[in-house]
């Protein structure tokens, strides 16, 4: 998929401050630092797009970026960063968990894993809870360039055979590295297998014929990808 235009949208603190649902969304969780932002950059294209930063917990809002006028890429806070003073912490875990069980228009999630790490509990515990609220993610093994491949193999397997204990089906994995680029057109792969099958689902044309929503009528359609879903029980967060 070739990207023409990415475009930084808004920070928003909450749910209700977040952008209308027209367009679908694809957003990247996993702990501070594991190299959210730096993936979203890698994939839009634009380097400088979200901002990078080796201090854990640097980004403290849901950040909005919409690609080619139709799609966006949405950064999130990192999970599991100690520092963050505790009143804080609640109020950003809350926004991310509104975020990722109620966002009507949420496509994707892009789960990501240090690949250079052992299987951390609470990244397994992360990915139990969004298999758990039916939240649709991908599992993303993050860094590849700093560790060899068999030590990205060996962690790899290591996450799988942990979730394969309560998860009935595997989630898709890939690998990336945000400095070699590597796994970029697999991820964008992703984003556009499931735009398309969200459009074959509710009829629409084809992504290049979507109109913006600026140009459609104030009565437009909204892109429901988790109509059927609507309020889910919220079971205790790990995070
Ligand atoms: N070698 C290497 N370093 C990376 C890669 N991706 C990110 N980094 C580095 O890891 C650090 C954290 O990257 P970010 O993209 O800011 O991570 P984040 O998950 O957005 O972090 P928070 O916003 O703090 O939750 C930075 O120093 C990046 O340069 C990668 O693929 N390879
Ligand atoms: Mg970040």
């Amino acid at each position: 998929m070739n990207i023409s235009s990415a475009i930084f949208d808004r920070s928003a603190p909450d749910l209700d401050s977040c952008p209308d649902e027209f367009l679908p969304e694809f957003a990247f969780i996993g702990r501070s630092n594991v190299g959210k932002s730096s993936l979203l950059n890698m994939l839009s294209g634009k380097g400088d797009l979200a901002r990078v930063s080796a201090t854990p917990g640097f980004t403290k809002l849901i950040n909005f970026f919409t690609m080619n006028k139709t799609w966006r890429l949405v950064d999130l806070p990192g999970y599991g960063f100690a520092y963050v003073a505790r009143k804080d912490k609640s109020q950003f875990d809350q926004a991310v968990a509104d975020y990722l069980e109620h966002r009507t228009n949420l496509c994707r999630v892009f789960a990501l894993i240090d690949s250079g790490l052992p299987p951390q509990k609470i990244d397994l515990e992360f990915v139990e809870w969004l298999a758990i609220n039916s939240i649709p993610f991908v599992l993303v093994f993050t860094k590849t360039d700093k560790v060899t491949p068999t030590t990205v193999r060996t962690n790899i397997e290591a996450f799988t055979d942990r979730i394969s204990g309560w998860s009935v089906k595997l989630p898709e994995i890939f690998t990336c590295s945000a400095t070699t680029r590597h796994g970029r057109s697999e991820l964008l792969g992703v984003i556009e297998e499931a735009m398309a099958a969200e459009q074959a689902e509710s009829g629409q044309p084809p992504q290049d014929a979507v109109i913006p929503p600026e140009d459609l009528p104030a009565t437009g359609r909204r892109v429901s990808v988790r109509e059927t879903r609507g309020r889910r029980p919220n079971p205790a967060r790990p995070w």
